[in-house]
C-alpha cells in the first residue's frame, strides 16, 4: 500500500495579503544556478581556450561516451528520419503544421513612420543571423521542443541553424534519434553531437571538428537544459544572446465548483510527470473541489507510469492547493504567481481569462489541457517559468528578429529641428553633438 497523497493547502480565504506577501505565501520552489556556477565556469573557458578537444574531454567524463565527429553526417539524419515510427511521423509532422500555421502569423512588417514631412523613422526586422538550439538527451527526449524552437526561428528567416544534442552511449555516441529525425523532418540540416554545458560553450564560441570541419558559433542560443546547461548560458550572454533561463515545468488551474476534479487531476498530473522539481498548483473558491481533487489524484497515481517521480513532484513545496473566496481573489493569486501554464477551469472562462494579467500562456475552458500546448495546439510550448512570466514571453518568431531603426531626414528637416538639437545638447553639456548638426548649414552659408 503506498500513502495517499494530498496536495499542501495554502488558505487565503478572508485574507488580503500584499504583493510581496502573497507571492511568498504561494507554493513555488526555485533552482539555485548560482551554486553550480563555479563547476561551469572551467568547462566553458576550456572550450572557449581550446575548442572541440575540451568539449570532447568533457563530453567523455559527464555522458560517457566521445562521439566520431561532432558534425552528425547527413547521411544519419536520413536514417534516423527512414526510421522514424509512422505513427510519431504523423503526430509530429502534425504539430510542426499547426505550429507553422500560428507561427506565420507572428511575422512582422518593416514600418516607415513620417514623423515630420521629410524626416521617417523605419523600423526594420531582420533575423538573427545564425542560431543554435539546445535540445537535451538523457532522460527527457523531447523531438517536440525541437518543433517548438525550430518552427518560430525558421519563420523569422533564421538563415542558418544548428541543432546541439547530447551523444549516446547507446547510439554510438549520435544523439537520440527521435532528435535526429524530428531535426530532420523540419529541414534542419546541421546537427552536432555534443550536450550540457559543453555544447552551449561550443556553440557560442565556435571550434573546429576533429575532422577538420568549421563548427561556426551562433548569435542566439536557444532551448531548454537542465541546471549546467542554464548556468553555461548565463555564462556566455552578452557574447551571445540566450532565451530565457528554463526552470522546472509549472501548470496552475483556477478552477471554481464547475471544474470537473478528474480533469484537473489528470492536468496536474501531466506536467508534474516531467521532473521531480515541477509544480502544478490549484487555485480554487470551492473547497470541494479541493477535496474531489486529492481524491481524483489518489485515484489516478496507480495507473500512473512515472508515479515516483509525479508523488515526488506533488508533495514537493512548489505544489498545492490554494483556497480563495472567490474567483476575484484567485484572479488575483493567479496573476501574483504568473505561472507557465495557466488554465482556467471556471464558468465564464473566457471572461475570467480575459483578467489574467500574467502567465506563459493560458488554456481555457474544459478542452485546453496543457498537454495539448505542449505537442498540438500550435502555440509554443517554450514559456516563462519561475514567475518570470511577469515580464517576459514564451518563444516566439519575435524572439529571432531584432528591430532596426533606419532614420532619414531630408536637409530642411534637419534644419528645422537643428535648434531643439543644439538646446538638449547644451542641457548635457554635450555642445559637439548640436555642432554635429549646425556644422551642416554652417558650411552652406
Ligand atoms: N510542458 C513542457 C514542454 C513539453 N511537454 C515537452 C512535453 N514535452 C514545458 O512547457
Ligand atoms: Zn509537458
Amino acid at each position: 500500500m503506498t500513502t495517499p497523497i494530498e496536495l499542501a493547502r495554502v488558505d487565503l480565504r478572508g485574507r488580503t495579503p500584499a504583493i510581496a506577501e502573497l507571492r511568498s505565501a504561494l507554493p513555488r520552489g526555485g533552482v539555485d544556478v548560482d551554486s553550480v556556477l563555479h563547476h561551469v565556469r572551467p568547462v566553458v573557458e576550456a572550450i572557449r581556450d581550446r575548442g572541440v578537444e575540451a568539449a570532447l574531454e568533457y563530453g567523455e567524463r559527464f555522458d560517457g561516451v566521445l562521439p566520431a565527429a561532432v558534425r552528425v553526417p547527413a547521411a544519419e539524419l536520413e536514417k534516423a528520419l527512414d526510421q522514424l515510427d509512422s505513427t510519431v511521423r504523423a503526430a509530429l509532422e502534425e504539430s510542426i503544421a499547426r505550429a507553422r500555421r500560428v507561427h506565420a502569423d507572428q511575422r512582422r512588417t518593416d514600418k516607415v513612420t513620417e514623423v515630420v514631412p521629410g524626416g521617417t523613422v523605419t523600423e526594420r526586422w531582420v533575423a538573427v543571423e545564425r542560431v543554435g538550439l539546445y535540445v537535451p538527451g538523457g532522460n527527457a527526449v523531447y523531438p517536440s521542443s525541437v518543433v517548438m524552437n525550430v518552427v518560430p526561428a525558421q519563420t523569422a528567416g533564421v538563415g542558418s541553424l544548428v541543432v546541439a544534442s547530447p551523444p549516446q552511449v547507446r547510439f554510438g555516441g549520435l544523439p537520440h534519434p527521435t532528435i535526429l529525425a524530428a531535426a530532420a523532418l523540419l529541414g534542419v540540416e546541421e546537427v552536432w553531437a555534443v550536450g550540457g554545458a559543453q555544447a552551449v560553450a561550443l556553440l557560442a564560441y565556435g571550434g573546429v571538428d576533429t575532422t577538420g570541419a568549421a563548427l561556426e558559433p551562433v548569435d542566439l542560443i536557444t532551448g531548454p537544459g537542465n541546471i549546467y546547461v542554464t548556468a553555461a548560458k548565463r555564462l556566455v550572454r552578452g557574447l551571445v544572446g540566450i532565451d530565457a533561463e528554463a526552470g522546472p515545468t509549472e501548470i496552475a488551474v483556477l478552477a471554481d465548483a464547475t471544474a470537473d476534479p478528474v480533469h484537473v487531476a489528470a492536468d496536474l498530473i501531466s506536467q508534474a510527470e516531467h521532473d521531480v522539481l515541477a509544480a502544478s498548483v490549484l487555485v480554487t473558491d470551492s473547497a470541494a473541489l479541493a477535496d474531489a481533487v486529492d481524491a481524483a489524484l489518489n485515484a489516478q497515481l496507480p495507473v500512473v507510469k512515472h508515479a515516483h517521480r509525479v508523488r515526488e513532484a506533488l508533495s514537493g513545496r512548489q505544489s498545492g492547493i490554494v483556497l480563495v473566496d472567490d474567483i476575484e481573489q484567485g484572479l488575483r493569486v493567479v496573476n501574483a504567481y504568473a505561472a507557465e501554464h495557466l488554465e482556467i477551469q471556471t464558468r465564464d472562462a473566457a471572461a475570467v481569462a480575459a483578467r489574467v494579467r500574467c502567465a506563459g500562456a493560458i488554456f481555457l475552458g474544459p478542452y485546453a489541457p496543457v498537454s495539448l500546448g505542449d505537442y498540438c495546439a500550435g502555440s509554443n510550448h517554450v514559456l516563462p517559468t519561475a514567475g518570470c512570466a511577469r515580464h517576459s514571453s514564451g518563444l516566439s518568431v519575435q524572439t529571432f528578429l531584432r528591430g532596426i531603426h533606419v532614420v532619414e531626414y531630408t536637409e530642411a528637416a534637419l534644419k528645422d529641428v537643428a535648434g531643439h538639437v543644439v538646446a538638449l545638447s547644451h542641457a548635457e553639456d554635450l555642445p559637439a553633438h548640436g555642432q554635429a548638426v549646425t556644422a551642416r548649414f554652417e558650411a552652406l552659408s
